[in-house]
């Protein structure tokens, strides 16, 4: 069966790029999958986080998704920390990967930086986690950016090391050649990519310190239009063709955003501004993300305003989900050779 598993992590100011990148995605999945859908909350502590702030931020991840669309009845939607197999597959796949494979993770080496000696163990081992997510549901799909794709490799690689290493086993408990799937990426259009309003070369990020190089799901349409009209630009009209957007990345970008907000492709968006100043295209920009995006921020208030019913939520969600994780955790401890209570 076909299972997709996507996640995002609880660190506050949810952006466009979250958006369009992932949640808006997990929306269209629905239709043709069955979707489970995580915060994952045990990724965000691989950095400093305010428990002050942490439950709200949850709680937003979640008003999100359900604000853009994600029905949580018909698929599920929880946070990871209420699910402890996730941590548990984790710990055992930390003991499948190898130094080397998480050496060479770049994220690893953006977030950690110069002071690697101080970056948290949590934060080398991420991918780890990642897989244990995936694959304590043996999912078969995982919807996310390009900035992930190196992760989910390898997710792909622990997957059959560990179905290599423990072959006799899985064999012998009727699990046939392999116990976990291979989870293949679901290559995305136009918005794989949104990029910092600021900085055309850095991605979009919650991150960043100028809130000037976001689109937060929660501004307003005055905000939205205000950091539009400051988007960094250069001094050239819109090309027709799409190799006049080489070497523009400011220009690209705010083009790539238009086609992905209007869901066609970028040279259309050309088609219809090549030749347009930018106070011109900027202005039709600032219109079709505030189209978007308020119904959404809207939404958003209404949920958080009541977070006893989104706890609820993420609560069905999370014993749903633990139904499925808890039997994998009992096949991986028999694999293993494990003595597991009766
Ligand atoms: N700029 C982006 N363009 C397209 N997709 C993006 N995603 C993130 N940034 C962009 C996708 O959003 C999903 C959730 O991301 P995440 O919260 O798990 O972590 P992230 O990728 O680390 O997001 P940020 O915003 O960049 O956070 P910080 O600043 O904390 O690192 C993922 O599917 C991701 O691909």
């Amino acid at each position: 069966e076909e299972l997709v598993f996507s996640g995002v992590q609880p660190t506050g100011n949810l952006h466009l790029g979250n958006y369009l990148g992932a949640i808006s995605r997990f929306v269209t999945m629905q239709e043709n999958y069955s979707c489970i859908y995580c915060v994952v909350d045990l990724h965000a502590i691989t950095v400093p986080q305010d428990p002050r702030l942490l439950k709200d931020q949850i709680r937003e991840v979640t008003a999100a998704f359900i604000a853009a669309g994600i029905d949580p009845k018909k698929n599920i939607v929880f946070n990871q920390s209420q699910v402890p197999q996730h941590a548990e597959l984790a710990w055992v796949f930390n003991c499948v990967a190898r130094m080397g494979w998480l050496s060479r993770m770049t994220q690893f080496k953006e977030k950690a930086g110069k002071d690697r000696e101080n970056a948290s163990v949590g934060l080398f081992a991420y991918p780890t986690l990642m897989a244990a997510d995936i694959l304590v549901y043996r999912a078969t799909h995982v919807p996310v950016g390009d900035d992930q794709k190196q992760h989910l490799e390898l997710s792909r690689d622990i997957a059959q090391k560990f179905n290599n290493d423990w072959a006799e086993m899985i064999a012998e408990l009727g699990h046939g050649a392999e116990y976990f799937p291979q989870p293949e990426p679901l290559i995305q259009g136009p918005a794989t990519r949104i990029m910092s309003l600021r900085d055309g070369t850095k991605k979009m990020s919650k991150s960043d310190p100028s809130d000037y190089s976001r689109i937060n799901l929660t501004d307003n349409a005055d905000t939205i239009a205000q950091k539009v009209r400051k988007a960094k630009t250069d001094p050239e009209p819109l090309p027709g063709a799409l190799e006049g957007l080489e070497g523009r990345p400011e220009a690209d970008n705010l083009v790539g955003i238009f086609a992905a907000l209007r869901d066609m492709p970028r040279q259309s968006v050309l088609d219809e501004f090549g030749g347009a100043q930018f106070s011109t295209f900027k202005g039709a920009l600032v219109d079709l993300a505030v189209e978007t995006l308020a119904p959404i921020a809207g939404e958003m208030r209404r949920l958080t305003a009541d977070p006893g019913h989104i706890d609820a939520i993420l609560a069905d969600g999370a014993g749903r989900a633990e139904a499925i994780a808890s039997k994998t955790m009992n096949d991986v401890r028999d694999i293993l050779g494990f003595v597991r209570r009766p």
